[in-house]
């Protein structure tokens, strides 16, 4: 924690943790891979599990997630039933296996249940995706599924080298939230320690036409949470409480070699 922090009052610093967002929550929605080839081969799994990508963990579990599906040309795909509960960090997860039979872009996405944080004293619901190339034929990456908060692409969010800029749109209710915030956090695999906690999730803001970019530094995985305060509703002792409603997506990057 910064020096500064140690001169506040106790009421103070409690105001100030209340107050700062749930840093670094992370829906993550990740498949074996993000493009689909005959060497691949049609079978995809997808690894669903809410953590802090960056520090990697610590992982919150999951509850049943309430949809999860996929978007592409074989039209809207309801995967529920392929869902099976696993274990990631010692905690409740998800895993789901998912067979490429149409060319085409695949928008998988997730609503999780959703989530109760005590300590903020919010719920959170992240409503993430993820876009697979399957077998080509590039049609459909921008699709919207409708989520009630949705990034949309302005970048293929698939076949992207390290270092590129990757654009997208906030939507609320299929509308542009203008100045959103939104976080961002790579998949740390270990090979990163962040020098500082900025750096643990950065923090980026859409313009005024809810757009918002980012340059890639690294190959990985990356998370982008655009992060909207709704209206509040009954938490888990009835009392109103604050939802901090996510729409999340998440593109994979590579070096160029
Ligand atoms: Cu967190």
């Amino acid at each position: 924690m910064p020096r500064r922090f140690a001169v506040l009052g106790l009421p103070t610093l409690v105001a100030a943790l209340a107050a700062t967002p749930t840093l670094g929550h992370f829906q993550e929605l990740i498949p074996s891979t993000d493009i689909v080839t005959q060497a691949t081969g049609p079978a995809l799994r997808l690894d669903l599990s809410f953590t802090h990508p960056m520090e990697r963990g610590p992982v919150m579990p999951m509850g049943e997630p309430v949809r999860f599906g996929v978007l592409g040309p074989d039209g809207d795909q309801d995967l529920k039933g392929a869902l099976k509960p696993t274990e990631a960090g010692g905690q409740r997860a998800y895993q789901a296996d998912y067979w490429v039979r149409t060319p085409g872009d695949h928008v998988f996405y997730l609503e999780p249940a959703p989530y109760w944080e005590p300590a903020e004293g919010v719920l959170i619901i992240h409503y993430t995706k993820v876009v697979v190339d399957g077998l080509g034929g590039g049609e459909g990456w921008d699709a919207d599924v409708g989520l009630p908060v949705e990034i949309s692409p302005l970048t293929r969010p698939y076949g992207l080298w390290t270092g590129n800029l990757f654009r997208g749109i906030v939507k609320r209710k299929g509308q542009p939230v203008p100045f959103a915030e939104v976080e961002v956090e790579w998949r740390n695999d270990g090979s990163v320690t962040p020098p500082s906690d900025p750096y643990v999730t950065q923090v980026i803001r859409a313009d005024g036409n809810g757009v918002f970019a980012y340059a890639m530094p690294r190959a990985g995985w990356w998370g982008f949470a655009a992060l909207i305060t709704e209206s509040p509703v009954p938490g888990p002792e009835g009392r109103p409480v604050p939802v901090e409603a996510g729409g999340l997506i998440w593109v994979q990057v590579r070096d160029m070699k």
